[in-house]
């Protein structure tokens, strides 16, 4: 009998978590999984890490090369040697680079692996070498809150850190649901002392959450895509009442005066009362009321707003409009307030492996300075750029329909794109369009179905790599390999590495082993001084003097710190967008109506206003058919009460949700736990698609459109449906 070793790692999935496991392994066998029980703060992994050994042992994980041998899309496949493998992929890259130049190539990474040496940044690197490649903008996380926060604060980095929510009087989870959407490790702790310190929490959400359910005073039920009336309104009430911080006003802000015309009603004649928002949103007056002087006036408050609300077709409307009541309260940059917007709190999550062929760590310059972000903006020389949710119609219209080129190749890596991207059945039709469709993935999903070439990849539990929290807590986790490579997988990276010299690329890996990147990378934080003490223990806790609390500086000394904006202020008024001269983009927050809203002429047709939210069990759809995991919370569609009788549906019966663009059929939870007119399916089931058409697999992008806001945003939570009786 060999011994048991306990291997420390950490997921590299996009969970919203980053905690550590302790794997044990007995012959070259995960046999458990444990997690931290070491110094606070603990990095407790979720149920998600814990079935992880069900994930790796999966049945339809991908063995060895395949090629495909049926029609694209079905399915059929025939094992091939990796030296046939590597030579077609790098035949047809060279082929479509020649006949129609680098941009046709269309990259389609996902978030799969987050860690900084593996994943998509594997693939972009190669790619860049090889002359460049036509790529996403617009991601389907955050893009309307980000939108927000660059035009309010002129940053990413507006979060705080999570302890310093117990510094606060009244904490407004406003479309937030940290207890499933985790938030980074230690939020839903967190919230937890916050209750029982005795914090009032109120929850503003069409659903009643887990979150509400265990840590809320008070929820609030919204009708979707209106919370911006609501905002408004408030700030009607704050104006009225004389509640506002003038003096924070006058000195951090600009444009509050024209944000107080629009709100005043000086502007365009209508007032935004209270009365005037309870119309729209469904909210009670009163209730707006309350809630509008108990927030300016329990100083300091932190109005939390998610980024699933700004997930709509106006989505930056509702993250523009929290980030102007915050600043009129004065609730930011001190402790026990919150800054709207990305919300990024400490600079670790800014770790990242350089993107391009040349590239800042190359340069010797510390990623802390040249965050992922940017650099994933300079890695391809084509420089060419479509919308994540306009991929579709890009691959089907092309040049000739106003995109900046005729995608002909689809490479997609560490990503299930058919299934996370909206439309599925434009997605099929698009991708069955093209010449050619090369996948790196670790399982049979429904995408990889579609791949000319499948290329197995491993999981993290069989290499190096180190990573750091999802949000930006002061720790990093290194990620030690606990067994080998299962069956002919290999690291997007290896492969990568292989194709390089097929591309005539002479220098994939600069120079360095990925031991010593990782190395590199590691000291380059500047917050590790001791890379092998890191290896072994497997993490890093950083001690902080004070609780990170974005713009500290900004408030505390405002000569000296400007904001990032062009005003060094934050832009109530925002000059960037006045110079674009949308009206859909106005320059202050404003509430206008959204396509797929519940006024849209289609709610005649379609009279549900369906929300696509983040699933329990689920990290997207990467821990879909593990079996412990779908006992947890299997995928039923929500639906009212109300609207369950009206349609003489009953719990547990099995429903047709449809539109325009497809049906899905799944059972339905009949709840008080959904507001009437609104219903939820988890997103991430992998689609399955009958010979009716009908998706039998739960997936909710069957039914998303494929469109996106003014500013950028995913339309995932504005949608609307019918649903019946299977
Ligand atoms: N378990 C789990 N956790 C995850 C993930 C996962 O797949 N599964 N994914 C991770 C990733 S990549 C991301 S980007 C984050 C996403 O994190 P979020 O975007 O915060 O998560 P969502 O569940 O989409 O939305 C949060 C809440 O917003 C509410 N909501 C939706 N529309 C509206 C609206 O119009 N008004 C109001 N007031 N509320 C609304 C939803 O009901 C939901 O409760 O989660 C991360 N965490
Ligand atoms: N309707 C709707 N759709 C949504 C959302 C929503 O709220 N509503 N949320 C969106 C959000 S926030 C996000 S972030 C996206 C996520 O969309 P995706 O990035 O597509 O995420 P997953 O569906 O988890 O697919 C990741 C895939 O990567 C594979 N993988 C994991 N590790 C590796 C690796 O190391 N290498 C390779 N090559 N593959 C790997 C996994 O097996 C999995 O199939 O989904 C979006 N889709
Ligand atoms: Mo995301």
């Amino acid at each position: 009998m060999g011994k048991t070793e306990t291997i420390v790692t950490s997921c590299s999935h996009d969970c919203g978590g980053r905690c550590m496991l302790k794997v044990h392994v007995h012959e070259g066998k995960i046999v458990r999984i444990e997690t931290d029980d070491g110094e606070e703060p603990q990095l407790r992994a979720c149920l998600r890490g814990r079935a992880y050994r069900q994930r790796v042992y999966s049945p339809d994980r991908l063995k060895y090369p395949m090629k495909r041998t049926g029609p694209r899309g079905e399915g059929q496949f025939e094992r091939i040697s990796w030296d046939e493998a590597l030579d077609t992929v790098a035949k047809e890259l060279i082929r479509v680079k020649n006949t129609y130049g680098n941009a046709s190539i269309l990259l389609l990474g996902g978030s799969g692996s987050q860690a900084v040496l593996h994943g998509a940044g594997a693939v972009e690197r190669l790619l860049a070498g090889f002359g460049g490649y036509t790529r996403a903008w617009g991601t389907p996380s955050y893009e309307g809150a980000l939108f927000s926060s660059m035009a309010t604060y002129g940053t990413m980095t507006t979060g705080s850190a999570r302890e310093d929510l117990l510094n606060s009087r009244l904490i407004i989870m406003w479309g937030w649901n940290p207890a499933v959407t985790v938030w980074d490790t230690n939020t839903a702790l967190t919230l937890a002392k916050a209750k029982e310190k005795g914090i009032k929490v109120v929850s503003i959400d069409p659903r009643l959450t887990e979150s509400t359910a265990v840590f809320a005073n008070e929820w609030v039920p919204i009708r979707p895509a209106t919370d911006a009336a609501m905002l408004i309104a408030m700030a009607y009430v704050i104006i009225e009442q004389g509640l506002q911080d003038q003096r924070f006003l006058d000195k951090y802000t600009v444009g509050f005066d024209k944000f107080r015309d629009y709100v005043t009603g000086t502007e365009d004649g209508a007032p935004k009362t209270p009365a005037w928002a309870e119309k729209i949103t469904g909210v009670p007056r009163a209730t707006i009321e309350r809630l509008a002087v108990e927030y300016a006036t329990a100083k300091p408050a932190a109005l939390i707003p998610g980024w699933g609300p700004a997930r709509g077709a106006m989505g930056e409307q509702f993250s523009r409009a929290a980030n102007t009541v915050i600043a009129m309260t004065g609730n930011l940059g001190k402790e026990g307030s919150y800054a709207g917007g990305f919300m990024r709190a400490f600079h670790s999550r800014q770790m990242g492996m350089p993107r391009g062929a040349r590239n800042a760590v190359e340069q010797g310059t510390p990623p802390r300075q040249n965050s992922l972000y940017k650099l994933r903006g300079s890695a391809s020389p084509t420089s060419a750029r479509i919308h994540s949710a306009k991929i579709y119609d890009a691959i089907l219209r092309g040049k000739a329909g106003g995109y900046p080129c005729d995608p002909k190749l689809a490479y997609i890596v560490a990503s299930n794109f058919l299934n996370s991207s909206p439309n599925v059945n434009k997605g099929i039709t698009a991708f069955k369009s093209l010449e050619f469709i090369i996948i790196h993935e670790q399982r049979m999903t429904p995408t990889a179905k579609f791949a000319d070439i499948l290329l197995p990849v491993n999981t993290f539990m069989e290499r190096e790599d180190v990573i750091s929290p999802w949000l930006g807590s002061p720790y990093y986790l290194y990620m030690n390999k606990a067994i080998n490579s299962m069956y002919e997988s290999k690291s997007d990276r290896d492969i990568c590495a292989e194709l390089a010299p097929r591309l005539d690329i002479a220098d994939y890996r600069a120079g360095r082993t990925d031991e010593e990147w990782l190395k590199t990378i590691t000291e380059s934080t500047g917050d590790i001084p001791d890379f092998e003490d890191f290896e072994q223990k497997g993490v890093v806790k950083l001690k902080v003097a004070e609780p990170f609390v974005a713009f500290r500086e900004q408030i505390k000394d405002p000569i000296n710190h400007p904001f990032p904006t062009p005003s060094g202020k934050i832009e109530i008024y925002c000059q960037h967008l006045a110079e674009m001269n949308n009206p859909r983009i106005p320059a202050i927050a404003k509430y206008l109506p959204t396509p797929e809203g519940y006024d849209d002429a289609l709610s005649q047709k379609y009279p549900l206003q369906l929300l696509t939210t983040h699933h329990k069990p689920a990290t997207h759809s990467t821990m879909e058919k593990i079996p412990w995991l779908d006992d947890v919370e299997p995928r039923h569609v929500w639906i009212s009460t109300t609207d369950a009788e009206a349609r003489d549906i009953s719990a547990g019966d099995e429903v047709l949700i449809f539109n325009d663009r497809g049906k899905v059929r799944m059972q339905a939870d009949v709840t008080e736990k959904i507001m009437p007119g609104v219903v939820n399916i988890g997103q991430g089931g992998w689609f399955d698609i009958d010979e009716q058409g009908i998706d039998q697999g739960g997936c909710a992008n069957t039914l998303t459109p494929s469109e996106h806001s003014p500013g950028g945003a995913w339309c995932a939570n504005t949608v609307l449906v019918e649903v019946r009786k299977a």
